[in-house]
């Protein structure tokens, strides 16, 4: 203490001698002294100015971390952000509301998609009621025995509580044992599993719709009405049948080979009447090359050019994204076109291998389309009626997750 004292006193002593001698005041007048302090002073400023640019973002990314797990704690959980490297990252939060776009920013949008932000805020966002809030996953399965193992397990990694999802399956048309595997995997959750292991409900149901393709002609342009409407069948036979008290319906394609553990929080922070991430597959491009590119051409934006192909068409002309034989290209702005740094952006058509929609979207009659709705049918036809009955369709560009390769 006294040791401190006496350094401090030497201190004050040898300050106050050097401001009374007047050489402090005296040296400040000397231009080599003066043109230091500047120097020192501009010195000071640049690396103040560079602390705060390298600074900013981490404010930034407190902030926006800030608000999300907040919102998904209103929920009822317990929320962890996924570290970076896990391929996974909170969403930032956009308010897409009719407030939030400029006028230069409207412009960028189709006539349509300007209309679907206007209409987005005349429904009222859903109540997240922090008890009652569930989810119900919806895969239609055809033939999918092979793909099941991996279906469970990235079904077992989602952070969303086990006990507040429903699953529900419709088996069609299958000559493998799928449905015999759906039997047993009810069984290992719902009977011998621990309480913590159940799902809220458990269910495979059966529709045939004896329709059969060979699997190298389904993405045939001339194959594509017939069996995308009985995919449109099948998925509103699911979903009227499965939908109880849900607040969410999840679509997921039974051969998906990856999405991140925390995907349902990070897109349900978004609050989007529907919202789909990127679906991409793995191509190879040349002998050791593999590259992702997109999988899910069904997602796409219109653009004006592609809305003055619409108009040239005949009321029965089928649309089609990604198919080599088709007998026009629709020039729609895909997943690939958005830059890395469009979080989410409004879309005008929708696949179904990952999509989240708020339940009371199909509640108000939205399905899927098995006729011609605006030249489309089952998803995409699905994001049209959704959009004309003012509901909000979305989709996030730079949010990954894998296809299987086939
Ligand atoms: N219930 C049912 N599911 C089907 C039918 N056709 C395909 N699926 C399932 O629907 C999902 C998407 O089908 P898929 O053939 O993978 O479509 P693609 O990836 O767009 O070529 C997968 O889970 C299929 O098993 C069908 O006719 N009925
Ligand atoms: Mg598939």
């Amino acid at each position: 203490m006294n040791a401190a004292k006496a350094i401090k006193d030497v201190c004050v002593i040898r300050v106050s001698q050097f401001m009374a001698n007047g050489r402090w005041t005296r040296s400040v007048r000397t231009p080599v002294v003066k043109f230091a302090l500047v120097l020192a002073c501009g010195l000071l400023m640049l690396l103040s100015v560079q602390y705060l640019n390298t600074s900013s973002p981490s404010v930034k990314e407190e902030i926006e971390i800030d608000v999300e797990p907040k919102y998904v704690e209103a929920l009822g959980y317990d929320y962890q952000p996924q570290p970076k490297e896990e391929k996974s990252w909170l969403p930032k939060l956009i308010s897409y509301g009719r407030s939030s776009w400029s006028v230069s920013e409207l412009d960028s949008f189709s006539d349509e998609s300007r209309n679907i932000l206007k209409n987005d805020q005349d429904i009222s966002p859903q109540t997240l009621d922090p008890d009652n809030d569930s989810l119900l996953i919806l895969t239609p399965v055809k033939n999918s025995a092979k793909h099941l193992t991996k279906y469970f397990k990235l079904i077992d990694k989602l952070k969303y509580p086990r006990h507040k999802i429903s699953i529900a399956f419709l088996v069609s048309d299958s000559t493998d044992n799928t449905q015999q595997l759906l039997i047993q995997a009810k069984k290992k959750y719902q009977e011998r599993g621990s309480e913590k292991m159940r799902f809220k409900r458990f269910e495979v149901f059966r529709q045939d719709f004896f329709y059969s393709l060979p699997r190298k002609q389904r993405h045939l342009y001339s194959k594509q009405l017939g069996r995308r409407t009985v995919m449109a069948r099948a998925r509103n036979y699911l979903w009227t049948r499965a939908l109880e008290n849900e607040q969410w319906v999840l679509w997921i394609d039974g051969d998906l080979d990856y999405y991140p553990p925390n995907i349902v929080h990070d897109m349900m922070a978004y609050d989007k009447d529907v919202l789909v991430p990127n679906c991409l597959v793995s191509r190879q491009i040349s002998k050791f090359r593999w590259q992702y590119g997109v999988y899910d051409f069904n997602s796409w934006q219109e653009t004006p050019r592609s809305i003055s192909v619409v108009k040239k068409l005949n009321e029965d002309d089928f649309m089609i994204e990604g198919d080599e034989d088709a007998p026009f290209i629709t020039h729609r702005k895909y997943m690939n076109g958005f830059g890395k740094d469009e979080t989410i952006v409004p879309l005008d058509g929708v696949g179904g291998t990952f999509t989240l929609v708020k339940a009371h979207v199909h509640r108000s009659g939205i399905g899927f389309p098995t006729w011609l709705f605006q030249h489309q049918v089952e998803t995409e036809g699905f994001a049209k009626l959704a959009k004309v009955n003012g509901f909000g369709v979305f989709g996030l560009p730079n949010y990954n997750i894998h296809h299987i390769h086939n």
